[in-house]
């Protein structure tokens, strides 16, 4: 199965292709429909109305946690491009739009946080993915001296460059790692409100075991996302900047070398710094990517729109991964895109795309939240 991304920019690249090349797609990963509507007014094409159950909580919401009733939606995005915002890329594998049924659970309101993973680990004394060397037998080809233990970081470039490959803006850092997000030199000291991120797909189910919850399922998330609008293109509506209002944490300025931060933030915010949906969840667009339990592959909807039941109710997704530009690494879901998503590159802020991620692959712009089912 597929390894982890061991050797550091300018180290010859056995490795790190691999490595890199999986956590940057997932890197920039999501998105969906079009402009924002309430329950019960006509959605887009493709799209139809959700239908939230009226059951209320079957017990006391957990602290930070939000109660979703669950219900039936239209899930996935049409085509984005020629949106105001809606980037370059057609979304094939949001599609088709199809209903879905999902339980009722709680959700994490934000992001896990470094002080919630902080507790976690002073709790456990877990070592992420991150923090662990690379094994010989993973990586036969590569030199000792290049399995070090380490993770990915955007380094953007100076001056402006050409969008077609990501290693230019994504290095392997030797300790970077949750406590250090960019590298041996970067802190979380003070930073403590803040996404974790350096977390690989194990690192936050074990969060999530020790914390008696589960990650959601891609159709969780994307339910809770869309905060009770049907077939809206992001958590909030149809429009990117209401108002002129910075709703996430995207990217602005020409990427990667110049972020000119106008929503206020380089990198990662504190959770919750722009406005909740209509669950009151905050940042399910940007700020940082999110893990989902289900494996990624392009085909998913399409397989589940065939099956003869519909809608579909409660998918968890493939037994495996596939990804055609990739095969071979084993990828689960990612959802939401991150500070680093922009209409140039990558707009998967818009809550029905898609994300995916090298499992063991953790980046500066990957993080997770949480769920859980009623008893
Ligand atoms: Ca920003
Ligand atoms: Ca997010």
């Amino acid at each position: 199965m597929a390894a982890r991304h061991p050797a550091p920019r300018g180290i010859p690249w056995p490795i790190v292709q691999a490595l890199a090349a999986a956590a940057v797609v997932a890197l920039f990963v999501v998105v969906g429909p079009r402009v924002g509507r309430q329950s019960g007014r006509p959605a887009p094409r493709g799209f139809e109305a959700t239908a939230p159950a009226t059951k209320s909580p079957p017990g006391q919401t957990p602290e930070g946690m939000v109660w979703i009733p669950g219900g039936e939606f239209s899930m996935g995005c049409d085509d984005p491009r020629g949106k105001p915002f809606g980037g370059r890329e057609p979304m094939p594998d949001a599609r088709p739009v199809h209903r879905v049924q999902v339980d009722g659970f709680w959700i994490d309101s934000t992001e896990v946080t470094n002080d919630q993973f902080a507790a976690f680990v002073a709790a456990t004394g877990y070592v992420t993915v991150a923090e662990t060397p690379p094994r010989a037998e993973d990586f036969p080809s590569a030199p000792a001296e290049n399995l070090v233990a380490g993770s990915i970081v955007f380094t953007p470039p100076e001056g402006p460059v050409s969008l077609d490959n990501h290693y230019q803006w994504w290095a392997y850092v030797p300790g970077a790692n949750w406590r250090h997000p960019t590298g041996p030199d970067s802190s979380i000291e003070g930073l403590g409100t803040r996404p974790v991120v350096q977390i690989a797909y194990d690192d936050a189910v074990a969060f999530a075991s020790w914390a008696g919850k589960r990650l959601p399922t891609e159709a969780e998330w994307e339910f809770a996302a869309r905060g009770g609008l049907s077939g809206a293109t992001y958590p909030w509506g149809d429009d990117f900047q209401p108002e002129g209002r910075q709703m996430a944490n995207t990217w602005q300025g020409p990427f990667p070398g110049d972020n000119t931060s106008e929503d206020g933030f380089v990198f990662a915010s504190p959770v919750a710094s722009f406005p909740a949906n209509g669950y009151g969840l905050h940042d399910m667009s940007g700020n940082v990517w999110e893990w989902c339990a289900d494996w990624y592959r392009p085909d998913t909807y399409a397989r589940d729109a065939r099956k003869p039941d519909q809608p579909s109710k409660n998918p968890r997704g493939p037994d495996t991964s596939h990804d055609p530009q990739e095969p071979g690494q084993a990828k689960r879901v990612l959802r939401g895109g991150s500070f680093l998503c922009t209409d140039q590159y990558c707009s998967r802020y818009i809550v029905g795309t898609r994300g995916k991620g090298e499992v063991s692959s953790g980046a500066n712009h990957i993080g997770f939240r949480c769920v859980r089912s009623p008893e």
